[in-house]
């Protein structure tokens, strides 16, 4: 049903509009009298609960509230197995992206000051204070939690800083970190509840080890690292601690980066190799004891014992990160009293407009089978509210969602990887365009082993005028290079619209309209001087 838009003007005597709660750190949203509301058929406390106050959820609260809707989102984070705990703004603000990215800035300047010595600057790479590091992210981050507790309370979307549970289909429980309860009905529920990472069942993990929801406020020096798991969490971690000259090593259980093109994963392990990282491959955990307790400022010593070949072996660490996964909160809100149906891994079905099979509760986000991405659940979040309240029909495209994994060699990719284009349409059907390059920032650079591995790949459809199914890319500024040409890929641009675009020189996105080696051909990929 399309809601239709009335102004508060000629609401006037709906007294639900300020709800004065008694428990939990909370405020109730006023609207102001210009704002734009909704026509209600029903007597719930809200038109929309959230569950879940992260990049979607926010989303999507704030932009139906904009609309008209009477909001509110309730957002709470259980403490991590080492107690860790957080504010509002869900994984990417807290202990994701954002922390993730400024660590990976932080080991790139690393690799940048010594850059600077080869265009006259006189530094040196000394040492790097982990405790200023960490500071500074945190005190970012404390300040955007505040930022959007004031950005709620102005858009007029109530926030309950308490864990949401199912009573009935309109009907959630909320308990806040005092034990304090408190009762809301809503008309409609948009779950945003995302996921946090796994434990492996291996003794002492849950114990000593910690996850990426520990790493970025550690306390001390996270020493000599063990980081397990070789998604891009995993290598993520150990690219910007190895940056900043933690003593690194991933444990991989079998193939680097699973999912994404698998030349381009090979070359970032080459790369963080000659960067110092250790791989011991294939490897698993088999368990973890602690020799020495963790002080406030100084790291625990863990024994960890693994397989490497399947021989065991074992060694001494300060930190074991896992990195193996992370699980849907689905379970936990619970969903058999509305009957949701959701799968083993936790992720939730949906149809194309992010409704569940329960007919007033949509899920949005990393809860759903899609990539599991930040702006894609913004924009899930954002289109979905517009759907709801502002009678708009447009649906969120999950296909070509561009990405980057922050290694040390940056990787930016949109589409199909070769292999899944080759298992998709048929090694016949694929050409892959390939080439090394050389960003013209590092020419000035002596001659070194982490050189050759700056990479750009198209794979496209020979069957479909070479429309490009795949654009990969290893080297700086991925994010910004691949989010840009993401444009061309859902316009469906061909390989004659990349060689009809004319580069921008010197820059290494202009590698991408001047290939011509396919990789069929086996001729060399050499870098060419222009
Ligand atoms: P979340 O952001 O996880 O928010 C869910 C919120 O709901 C949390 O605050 C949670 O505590 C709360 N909650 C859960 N259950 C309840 C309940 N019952 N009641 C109340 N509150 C509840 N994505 C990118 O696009 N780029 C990146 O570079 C990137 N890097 C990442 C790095 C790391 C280390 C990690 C872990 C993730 C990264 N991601 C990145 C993924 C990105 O963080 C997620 O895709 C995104 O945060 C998902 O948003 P969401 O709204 O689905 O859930
Ligand atoms: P992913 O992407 O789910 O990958 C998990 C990685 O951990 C992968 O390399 C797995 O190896 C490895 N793994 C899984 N279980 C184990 C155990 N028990 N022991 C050792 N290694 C293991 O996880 P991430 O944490 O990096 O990211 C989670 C999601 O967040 C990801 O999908 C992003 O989109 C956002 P495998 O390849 O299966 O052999």
């Amino acid at each position: 049903m399309i809601a239709i838009r009335v102004y508060r003007a000629t609401l006037k005597t709906v007294s639900y509009l300020s709800i004065t709660a008694k428990v939990g750190r909370f405020y109730s949203a006023v609207p102001a009298d210009d704002m734009p509301q909704i026509e209600r058929s029903h007597d719930y406390n809200f038109d929309l609960a959230v569950l879940g106050g992260g990049s979607g959820g926010l989303a999507c609260a704030k932009e139906a509230a904009k609309h008209g809707a009477k909001v509110v989102v309730f957002d709470f984070v259980q403490p991590t197995a080492q107690k860790t705990t957080w504010g509002i703004g869900g994984t990417c603000l807290n202990v994701g992206c954002i922390p993730k990215k400024l660590m990976h800035t932080a080991s790139i300047y690393g690799e940048l000051m010594e850059d600077a010595q080869n265009y006259g600057w006189d530094v040196t790479r000394n040492s790097h204070d982990w405790g200023k590091m960490v500071g500074n992210i945190q005190n970012h981050i404390k300040g955007q939690n505040w930022k959007i507790r004031v950005d709620l309370r102005e858009k007029n979307v109530t926030y309950y800083n308490e864990y949401a549970t199912f009573v009935d289909k309109h009907t959630v429980k909320s308990v806040n970190k005092r034990g304090a309860e408190r009762t809301v009905t809503a008309d409609k529920f948009v779950l945003a509840m995302g996921g946090r990472p796994n434990y492996p069942d291996v003794p002492g993990a849950s114990d000593f080890a910690i996850t990426s929801d520990d790493i970025f406020s550690l306390k001390y020096h996270p020493g000599k690292t063990l980081c397990v798991g070789a998604s891009y969490i995993s290598l993520e971690c150990a690219g910007f601690l190895n940056g900043i000259g933690v003593d690194t090593t991933v444990l991989v259980r079998s193939i680097l980066l699973r999912g994404f093109d698998s030349d381009c994963s090979e070359k970032i392990g080459g790369y963080m190799e000659q960067s110092g990282v250790k791989f011991i491959r294939p490897g698993l955990p088999k368990k973890i004891e602690c020799i020495k307790e963790a002080t406030a400022d100084t790291a625990p010593e863990l024994r960890v014992t693994y397989t490497h070949n399947g021989e065991e072996k074992s060694d001494i660490y300060n930190t074991v990160l896992f990195a193996i996964g992370r699980k849907p909160l689905t379970d936990k809100i619970n969903p058999e009293s509305i009957g949701l149906k959701y799968d083993p891994n936790g992720k939730i079905p949906v149809n194309e407009e992010e409704l569940t099979n329960v007919d007033n509760v949509y899920a949005i986000g990393d809860l759903l089978n899609a990539p599991e991405l930040t702006p894609l659940a913004i924009q899930s979040g954002r289109l979905l509210a517009k759907r709801l309240y502002a009678g708009s029909k447009i649906l969120t495209d999950y296909v070509n969602v561009p990405t980057t994994v922050f290694t040390p060699l940056e990787y930016g990719s949109v589409g199909l990887s070769e292999d899944q284009a080759i298992a998709k349409y048929g090694e016949d059907n694929i050409e892959v365009y390939h080439t090394l390059h050389t960003p013209t920032e590092q020419v000035v650079r002596e001659p070194s082993e982490l050189d050759g591995y700056n990479y750009a790949k198209l794979v496209v459809n020979i069957a479909d005028n070479e429309c490009i199914l795949g654009l990969h890319y290893l080297g700086p500024n991925a994010g910004e290079i691949t989010g840009g040409f993401g444009l061309g890929l859902i316009m469906g641009a061909t390989k004659t619209d990349f060689d009809r675009l004319v580069g921008i020189h010197p820059t290494c996105s202009e590698v991408f309209t001047t290939m011509n080696i396919t990789k069929r051909s086996g001729n060399s990929i050499d870098v060419e001087d222009c």
